[in-house]
Order: C-alpha cells, then structure tokens, then sequence
C-alpha cells in the first residue's frame, strides 16, 4: 500500500517494543526508511485493531536517543560505568575467544544462558546454550515461578496445556457456528486488560461479556474487571488452593459435578494401595487379574493401573461393565501378600471432605456463603471458562495450588469444549519456543543434559522443563559445588531490577563471573555490570515467527535502527563460530525448516501474515481428546501416562510429592509466622502489573512514563490512616531482608491488611554507575523477597506473599 511516499505494512509483534508476550497485528506506516506511525490492524482477528500504549509508543521506542545501537565493551572496572564502542566483528570474536577459553578450561556447563520472561527468545537461546554445549539454559526468576509451574500441571493432570476458549481458534472469532460464549468465565487472579499474558488478549474478555459472559473474580484486590463481577471473592494471599478445595467439596456434595465425564475421562476408578507409609496407585507387577480376591478387578493396559468395575454377576466382562468409582478393597497382590486398596475417587472425596466452607472461610477470608455462591456459578454454568494468572505460581506450593484449579475445569468436563477451556498447541505444531522439556532446534546428548543444575534435585525441572533451577544456579555461584560456574550469557533479561529476588546477591555473582554478555536495547543495571553489550533490534527490525498459541504468524524486518542485530541473528552467528556442522546458514533457513509441520515456507508465511490451523487438525479444537486427536498411538484420552486425566497425579506420585492437591501456608504469613507478623504486620503483594510499562521496561519513553511517574504503594484508606500516611506521600516498605522508598497509593481497592509494590523499578534518567545503578536499590520491592524459597517441586517462590511493615519516610 502506498500513499504520499508512506508505505503500509502488515505484520504482527512480539517483543522487543512493547515487551509483551505479544500476538496483535497492526499496520506499520513508513516513510523514508522510517517507521512514522504503528496502529492496530482492523483486519487480525486477534486484537481487531485495538493496541496498548505500548505499541502505540514505538516509535518513541525505536528512536529513542539512548538507545544501544553498536555493541560495546567494558574498559573500566565492573559497574564503573566506563564502556567503548566496537563492531559487531570485534564483538563476536571477542566473545568466541572468551567463551571459548571458558570452555575448554572449566566444561560448556560453566556458562549459565539467562533470558527473561516468554518472548521472542526461548528457541534461540536454547540454541545458542546447546551449540555451546551447555545444558544450563535459564529463566532467572526464582522458582521458575511464571507460568512454568501451570504448564507443568497441565501437563501431567491432563496432558495438554489449556486456555479460556475466548473463539480464538476462529477466523470469524465469536460468530463463527461452533463456536459457543461461555456462561461465566472465572478470572482467578490475573489483571488481563493490563497485562494480555500468555497467548491471551485482555479486551477477549470485554468483547465476552458484551456478548452475555458474567464474570467471577477471584483476587485480593479489586481490580477494573472485579468492579464489574457478578461475584468477586477477596481473598487472602496465597490461599488459592484452598479456596479451590473449598470449590471441589461444595461441587461434590451438591453434586454440581460431570460424573458421566469423570468416569470415562479421568483415573477416578484407579486403585490405590493405602497401606503403606505412602499411598502408590496398583500396577500390574502387584496383581495379577486372575489372582485377586475379587474379580471385578481390571487391568487397563494404556495405563498398567487397576481399575474396578461394576457387574451384577460380579464376572468381568469388559462389554457390558462400567467402571465403578467407589470402594475400598482388601487384595491378594501376585507375591501373595495382602493389600488394601481403595478407588482414586474414593481418596478425592475424602481429601476433599475437609475443605468445608467454613473450614476454608478461616483460611482465606473468603466468607462461607460466597464459596458456596461462587461453586455453583462455577459449576452450574455451560460453558464454564476459568483463566488464572500469575499468582497461582508465584508461591512455593504453587504445585497443589496450580492441580486444584486445574481439577475444577475437569470435574466439570470444560475441558476442549467450546466457549470452555480450550486444549492449547502451537498453531501447526510449531514450536519456536520449547514450553517443556524436547522440541528445542539443537539437543544435546544425556551425559551433558545430566549436568543441568537442579535436574537431580526435583523431578519437575528433570522431567518437564529443560531450564536449569535458577535458585540453585545462584547458589552454585557461590559455592562452586558441584562445579564452578564462570561465565553468563543475559539476553531478554534484567535480574537486578527485575527477575531477581534479593538482586543484591545477583549483583555479587554477575561480578564474580570471569566473563558476562548482555544483549539488550537499552542500558540498564544489569548491563552496566556486565563485559560485553549487544544492542538488539525491535521487532520492526527483525524477522521472525510465533505460534502461542494461535496463529501462526510471521514478524517482518521492517527497518533497521543504528546497527541493531535481532537475537535470533546474533545467537545463529555465535552458534556458527561454537559448533562445528551448524545446521544453519541463516536465519530463513532456521524458519524454513521450523515450519515444515506446517508444510510451508518463511515466505509463504509472510505472504500470509498470520495462519489459524484448519478443523481436524491437532492443533485446532474442540473435544479432541474423543476423537484420537491428542495421544501419539491416536487413541481416544490424553497425553498422560494412562491416557486419562489423571485427578491422583502418577507424576507426582513418581516424584515423591503429593499426588492430591491440598493447602500449604505461604512461608511468611500471620498463621506461619505469626512472631514476625507482629513485627511486620501488613502482607506484601508486590508485582501487581501497570498498564504503560512492562516489567523493568519502558520508564525512558515520554509517552509511556507521562502516565506514571514514580513508583507506588497501595495501601487501603483505614491502613494509610492508622500509620498517618497520606496520599502521595513517600513511604519506606520495609521487612527482615531490605527497605524501599515509594510513593503511598491510598485506594480502597486493596484489602486493609495488604499492601501491594509495583516491581521492575529503576530510573534511567538517574547516575548509571555503581553505586547507584540508576536508582535501582531505592525502589527495587524485589529486595524484600528472598531466593531458595522453590517449593517441594522446584517451583514456586514468595513474590506475592511476604511480610512487611510501612511508614513514613524521613524529609
Ligand atoms: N517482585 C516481583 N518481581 C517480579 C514479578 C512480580 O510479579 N513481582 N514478576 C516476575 C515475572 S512473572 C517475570 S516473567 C520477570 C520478567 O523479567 P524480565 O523478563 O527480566 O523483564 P523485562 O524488564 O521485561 O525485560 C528484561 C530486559 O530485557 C530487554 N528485552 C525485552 N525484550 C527483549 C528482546 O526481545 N530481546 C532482547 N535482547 N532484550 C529484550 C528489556 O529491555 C529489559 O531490559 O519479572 C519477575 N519479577
Ligand atoms: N503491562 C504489562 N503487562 C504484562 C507484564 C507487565 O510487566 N506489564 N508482565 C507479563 C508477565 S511476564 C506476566 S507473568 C503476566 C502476569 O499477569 P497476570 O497473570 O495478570 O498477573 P499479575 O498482574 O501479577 O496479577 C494479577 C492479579 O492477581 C492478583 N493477586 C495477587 N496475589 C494474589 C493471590 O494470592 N491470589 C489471587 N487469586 N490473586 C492474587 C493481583 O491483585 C492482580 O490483580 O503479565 C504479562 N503482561
Ligand atoms: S498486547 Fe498490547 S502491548 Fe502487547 S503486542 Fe498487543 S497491543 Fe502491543
Ligand atoms: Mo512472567
């Protein structure tokens, strides 16, 4: 298209520019070489037209005067603030020799490969560990605690991850004829119209519930969808999983749950062997079915478990028996030995029995009438859709809490329905950022991977994802056991002012390493501490591919800025220059060979712009789990071991953790540290999202900043009151590990007992060097929240549950 020498392009975003996890089309309007206007693209059926101000701010971003554009090289001490420009051929032999020396004296492994969060950059820094040989590819936060620990659970209960089915899988989106609006959909903890996290646009909700959807909101503070709730459930911190329990024993005993689709779906008839210290589901090895006391007793073959069944003449016969899901039963095993057993459903409704509603009410805050109210919203409803945010990880037992959940969407059967909780698969099965362990473009052998930091420590991080525990990686640094670490690749990250808890610790390994790069587009404190900086192109700058889940769509190189370089251009040459045989020449053969699932080329792909995969295809809804669609051998089930949802968890079961979901107290809470509560007598919710920014980003952009200056702390009216703080005043947020200094927010959105920080602070326009680091250690929240607080999984932190205490600052 062209109009007075500007041309429009079509193309779509993910990160960097806006940050986000991305997925919106626009039209790009350029002139002269220069992007001159971004706006939403009417036509992309993801965010039809509408953008964030972030979007709308890139060309503030793009051409923003401190902006990296050549690479450069420390010559001062570490944090002295002192670096030198040089070409990108210095730079990449630079690199190449050091990162080299590292590895042939101390192994691959003693490189750490952080990124941030999930963007554009989980395929090619994978690449670029495993090229170099290391296994140790990272997401720096601790416990690994963003959405990790939901996608593992998904994954082992049902196989499959899922998301609200919010018609995206539709080109005609809410009008398209199978498609189906939801009665409610629950909104558990996540603040969409701000942050549009995880393959999901926030506004899908607006355009639902213009559309009838009510929505039941579960989150402590009232937030703009809360407002607008049939129901919204203000609860304690960190109680979800109780408060999901509370849910589950309610469903059961107004029988508001899909008994039809419990039996056939999930391993509720399984038996489990109860007499032991801990309970182990049946296998084959302990019975034989001939053998048993009680010949109803059959074994599944999918999932070498023992199920009974139901028979009036108590004679198996597998064509005219139901699978029964009550009872217990005293077995004769193989050896001879006597067993009992009792069904899995048998132990669900046991464990659930003890969530009463006013047994939950003491936990959560949440009054017994409102969980009564809310399960049955939640059940009753058809179809029923439940989206969870990023507080279900953000705690150490983000495991049983993430499994609650989950079971309330299967003992509805809202699973792969329309207008319920959709299966979700890369569009096409292309994978340009592996989520679990495998589908990684480059592999490395076992003996390597065994060196992975935390994979002998839990069985999440060796069986599901490919990261190395990042807890244990900043121990490692420090204690050299049971290797030193020497060197860190940072790329899409900030640990210092962002993924970091107790950054001053980060800050003491990044400058013990011998050697540290950091690819990023703006100076900031983790860069200022770091040998080697890369400047990295936006997504206008860059060619790429995504496919989160839907569509598949291609990000166009649009210009070039300074001598930017896109990640992916950057990784595939050092990958070149590591390993010998590199499959790759360039980047579009790299994309050529990804797409082959999807039987097209890059080119193709642009021509297109963006893809949703056809009916019938895997990765395409509803109810495949009927029809073959998601098992390998193409039988009906699930990717799960038995192929059914599995409510008593064999993954959990194999990892020595509980295999039924229960409540945890978080770490620092008034119930399990009520001494220190009274030193620190408010909960510290930190986090909590701001439109205009994402993450640590976006404080130099005039746009973006104009519409928040500083930092704030929300703090209720009768709180503020009670420790004489007034609105806009300077607070210090303080506990046992550190103290920040922001600006009181009194709004009576939060609870009165809590009190929420915003994260990722720091301020560009202030002294860069050490010590200051602009400005970071005044306001970074991150320093009251400590590290090695992982769950029993390996999962999970405190962000969002600390203890702290508030007052008035001095001057
Ligand atoms: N207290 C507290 N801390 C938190 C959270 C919280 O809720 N509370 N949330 C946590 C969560 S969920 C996450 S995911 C982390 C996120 O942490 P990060 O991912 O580290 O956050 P960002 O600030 O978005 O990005 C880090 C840096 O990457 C650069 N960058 C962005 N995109 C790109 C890119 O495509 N290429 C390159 N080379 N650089 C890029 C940015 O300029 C920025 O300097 O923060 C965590 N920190
Ligand atoms: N603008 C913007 N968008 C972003 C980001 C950003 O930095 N800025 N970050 C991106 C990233 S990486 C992520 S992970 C997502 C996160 O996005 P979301 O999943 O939406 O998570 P948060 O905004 O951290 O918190 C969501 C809500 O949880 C509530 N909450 C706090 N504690 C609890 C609790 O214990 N239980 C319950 N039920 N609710 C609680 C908060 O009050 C808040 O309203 O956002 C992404 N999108
Ligand atoms: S969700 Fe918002 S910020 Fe993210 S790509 Fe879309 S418009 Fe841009
Ligand atoms: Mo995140």
């Amino acid at each position: 298209m062209k109009d007075n020498g500007v041309k429009i392009i079509k193309t779509t975003t993910w990160s960097p520019g806006p940050g986000c996890h991305g997925g919106c089309g626009i039209l790009v309007h350029v002139k002269d070489n220069k992007v001159i206007k971004v706006e939403g693209d009417p036509d992309h059926p993801w965010n039809q037209g509408r953008l964030c101000s972030r979007c709308l701010s890139m060309t503030q971003y793009m051409y923003h005067k401190d902006r990296l554009k050549k690479p450069l090289k420390r010559v001062g001490e570490r944090g002295q603030g002192k670096f030198e420009e040089i070409s990108w051929d210095e730079a990449f032999d630079l690199i190449e020799e050091k990162m080299k020396k590292i590895r042939d004296d101390h192994g691959p492994e003693s490189v750490i490969f952080h990124q941030g969060t999930g963007r554009d950059i989980g395929g090619w820094i994978s690449m670029l560990a495993y090229a170099y040989g290391s296994p140790n590819w990272m997401f720096g936060l601790s416990g690994i605690s963003c959405y990790t620990p939901r996608l593992m659970m998904m994954s082992i209960t049902q196989g499959d991850f899922a998301v609200v089915d919010a018609s995206q899988w539709h080109e005609k989106r809410y009008d398209d004829p199978e498609y189906q609006i939801p009665e409610t959909v629950t909104i558990w903890g996540q603040n969409l119209p701000a942050t549009c996290p995880d393959g999901f646009f926030g506004h899908w909700y607006i355009d639902l519930m213009k559309r009838g959807t009510e929505v039941l909101v579960i989150d402590p503070r009232c937030t703009w969808i809360a407002s607008r709730a049939k129901l919204w459930l203000q609860l304690r911190p960190g109680t979800d999983a109780a408060l999901a329990l509370g849910f589950i024993h309610v469903m059961i005993k107004e029988d508001l749950i899909n008994m039809e689709f419990i039996k056939k779906w999930t391993n509720s008839p399984f038996l489990v062997r109860t007499d032991q210290d801990s309970p182990a589901l049946l296998r084959e090895s302990d019975l034989k079915e001939n053998g048993s006391d009680i010949n109803f007793v059959a074994h599944d073959p999918v999932s070498d478990s023992f199920v009974v069944w139901e028979s009036d003449n108590q004679v198996y016969q597998k064509s005219d028996i139901k699978p029964s899901m009550e009872g217990e039963f005293n077995l004769t095993l193989a050896n001879g030995s006597k067993a009992k057993t009792k069904t899995v459903w048998t132990l669900y409704k046991e464990n659930a029995e003890q969530y009463t509603p006013e047994a939950v009410s003491k936990i959560t805050w949440v009054a017994p009438d409102k969980i009564i109210k809310a399960a049955r919203i939640y059940a009753k409803s058809k179809p029923s859709a439940l989206h969870w945010g990023l507080p279900i990880d953000t705690i150490p037992s983000t495991v049983p809490t993430s499994q609650a959940i989950n079971h309330l969407w299967c003992l509805t059967g809202n699973l792969d329905n329309p207008g319920g909780n959709a299966i979700a698969r890369y569009a096409y099965d292309v994978v340009t950022y592996p989520y679990h362990t495998g589908g990684s473009i480059l592999s490395l052998p076992p003996d390597v991977m065994e060196k992975r930091i935390g994979m002998h420590d839990y069985g999440a991080i060796k069986d599901f994802r490919a990261w190395a525990q990042p807890d244990k990686v900043l121990e490692q640094i420090f204690s050299g056991d049971p290797y030193e670490i020497k060197g860190m690749w940072i790329q899409t990250a900030n640990p210092i002012a962002c993924t970091g808890m107790e950054p001053k610790k980060w800050r003491d390994a990044i400058k013990k390493l011998d050697f540290t790069v950091c690819v990023d587009l703006f100076m900031t404190p983790t860069a200022m501490l770091c040998d080697v900086i890369l400047p990295a192109a936006t997504f206008l700058e860059k060619d790429s591919l995504k496919a989160w889940w839907v569509p598949l769509q291609a990000i166009k190189k649009v210009v070039e800025v300074g001598d930017c370089k896109s990640d992916i251009e950057i990784n595939l040459e050092l990958c070149k220059r590591f390993m010998k045989d590199f499959p790759y020449d360039n980047v579009h053969q790299l994309f050529d060979t990804l797409l082959e699932s999807a039987d097209m080329t890059y080119k193709d792909l642009c021509d297109k712009t963006w893809m949703i995969p056809p009916k019938g295809h895997p990765s395409k809804p509803y109810f495949r789990y009927e029809k073959g669609l998601l098992r390998q051998d193409k039988k009906p089930g699930f990717r799960t071991p038995s192929g059914k949802i599995e409510l008593y968890s064999s993954w959990l079961e194999k990892w020595e953790l509980d295999p039924l979901p229960y409540h945890e107290e978080p770490p620092y809470s008034p119930v399990s540290t009520p001494d220190l509560f009274k030193e620190y007598p408010l909960i510290l919710s930190t986090g909590r999202r701001m439109g205009p920014f994402f993450h640590s980003e976006h404080r130099q952009i005039p746009w973006l900043r104009e519409q928040q200056r500083d930092p704030v702390l929300e703090i209720h009216p009768d709180t503020a009151k009670k420790y004489g703080i007034a609105h806009g005043e300077k607070v210090c947020v303080e506990n046992w590990l550190g103290k920040i200094t922001v600006k009181a927010l009194v709004t009576p959105v939060i609870h009165p007992d809590i009190v929420m920080a915003e994260h990722g602070w720091w301020f560009p326009e202030k002294e860069g060097k050490e010590p200051e680091l602009f400005g970071v250690w005044d306001v970074n929240v991150n320093q009251l929240i400590p590290m090695s607080h992982e769950g029993k999984a390996g999962l999970g932190s405190p962000i969002k549950t600390m203890l702290c205490k508030v007052y008035k600052a001095k001057g």
